[in-house]
């Protein structure tokens, strides 16, 4: 019987931070994971190293359920996002070394494909309305069919979803970037922007965009409504979700479609969300959410409640667990979209192979396994440099969901 010979983590940073965990198996395969938690990647690490290396070493690889159970059960403090990710990253490993050692693509473990593509959509934004549209038409150039727009809001220097440079990257700092944040400028203009997509552009597109937890239950309920008439394939994170009982309002007054959960771990933290259907779309990830093992729970959760799966894509969230996610992607019946923002120049010098994009969709690779590559040597260039996510702060000075 084959068994975990050694896992290793490796903290580094090739156009952002990365943690990625690599199980090496005593036949020589190896499989990755990626343990990348934005803003707190270290937490993770040490979480790897000095506490589930040791209990995994010597272990089946096979036994993929057994040891979720056991990381989960065994840890006595469950879920949370530290926790989680780590989970995470080790079931991914083990479904990818699983694959190369059945000699198939995860998608064929998964149940094989449903779909000939993913559809994917990627972030237009601008610092005022022509830019935004600018980049919108360059998305649709792109051949994208899905387009999520955000613009800064004037005056408001902590807009969220604002680009600067090829790819959206907020963690930017080496500390966290206190930004100044206005509700009230913030429902007067998006809507406006929205609609100006729409009148530019038409609607054979779907069109996204990301309220990024800023409202209430009850602004949220405005924007929807406000913004029915864009016809929205969803708006996403309206309100904070620790209080799943929020959406009722939101329900209650706008048929704007509503996306939750990237920053979501469980199948607990979106299980009301699912059963009273108040939401549309899952962005529950295998990142971040216990990996294929316990996505796959949730995602067949939300089957049965006409709940679609969408989830989170953004650049903190590595080529490996992308990868994993279009695999899974493919296979699900209730598939709704998957986010791809793409990666910078440096991350893929360090992650080799993953997911295509063509004709609007992703596609997993072929090869055994989720069909990507760490290369630990080219790493090495790119050392860890720790960055935050900004904190938002209202005109009063009290912070603010960022
Ligand atoms: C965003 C992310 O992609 C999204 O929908 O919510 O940019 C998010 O802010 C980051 O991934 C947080 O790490
Ligand atoms: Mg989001």
């Amino acid at each position: 019987m084959s068994t975990i010979e050694r896992a290793e983590v490796f903290v580094a940073s090739p156009g952002r931070t990365f943690v990625t965990l690599r199980i090496t198996t005593s036949d020589g395969v190896t499989g990755l994971g990626d343990a990348t938690l934005n803003g707190r990647e270290l937490a993770v690490a040490s979480y790897l190293r000095d506490h589930l290396v040791p209990l995994l070493v010597g272990r089946d690889p096979a036994r993929v359920e057994d040891i979720w159970q056991y990381l989960y059960r065994g840890a006595y403090w469950r879920r949370g996002p530290v926790t989680m990710t780590a989970i995470s990253a080790v079931d991914t490993a083990l479904w990818d070394i699983k694959g190369k050692t059945a000699g198939l693509p995860v998608y064929q473990l998964l149940g094989g494909r449903s779909r000939d593509g993913v559809l994917a959509y990627s972030h237009a934004s601008g610092t005022d309305v022509p830019e935004l549209l600018d980049d919108v038409q360059r998305f649709l150039d792109l051949g994208y069919r899905a387009v999520r727009a955000q613009a800064a809001v004037p005056d408001v220097g902590g807009t969220y979803g604002v680009r600067k440079g090829r790819v959206y990257e907020p963690a930017a700092t080496a500390l966290p970037d206190e930004q100044p944040w206005d509700t009230q400028a913030y429902l007067n203009f998006a809507p406006g922007y929205l609609a100006a997509v729409r009148e530019r552009f038409g609607f054979g597109f779907h069109l996204l965009h990301d309220v990024h937890h800023r409202l209430t239950p009850l602004e949220a309920a405005q924007f929807g409504k406000r913004v029915e008439d864009c016809r929205l394939f969803w708006m996403e994170d309206p309100t904070p979700a620790e209080n799943q009982e929020a959406f009722r309002l939101i329900r209650q007054h706008t048929t704007t479609p509503v996306a939750v959960g990237e920053n979501l771990t469980s199948i607990w933290d979106v299980q009301h969300l699912i059963t009273e259907q108040l939401v549309d779309y899952v962005r529950t990830t295998v990142a971040h959410a216990g990996g294929l093992t316990h996505l796959r729970r949730i995602f067949d959760l939300a089957a049965l409640y006409q709940v679609r799966t969408g989830s989170h894509g953004a650049t903190d969230l590595s080529p490996i667990s992308l990868a994993a996610n279009v695999h899974l992607d493919l296979a699900v019946p209730n598939f709704g979209i998957q986010e791809y923002m793409g990666h910078a120049e440096e991350t893929t010098e360090v992650f080799h192979g993953g997911v295509t994009f063509a004709d609007g969709m992703l596609h997993p690779a072929e090869e055994p396994g989720l069909g990507v590559a760490y290369d630990e040597k080219a790493a090495e260039r790119f050392p860890y440099q720790a960055r935050y996510l900004p904190v938002a702060r209202r005109l009063d000075g009290s912070v603010h969901d960022w």
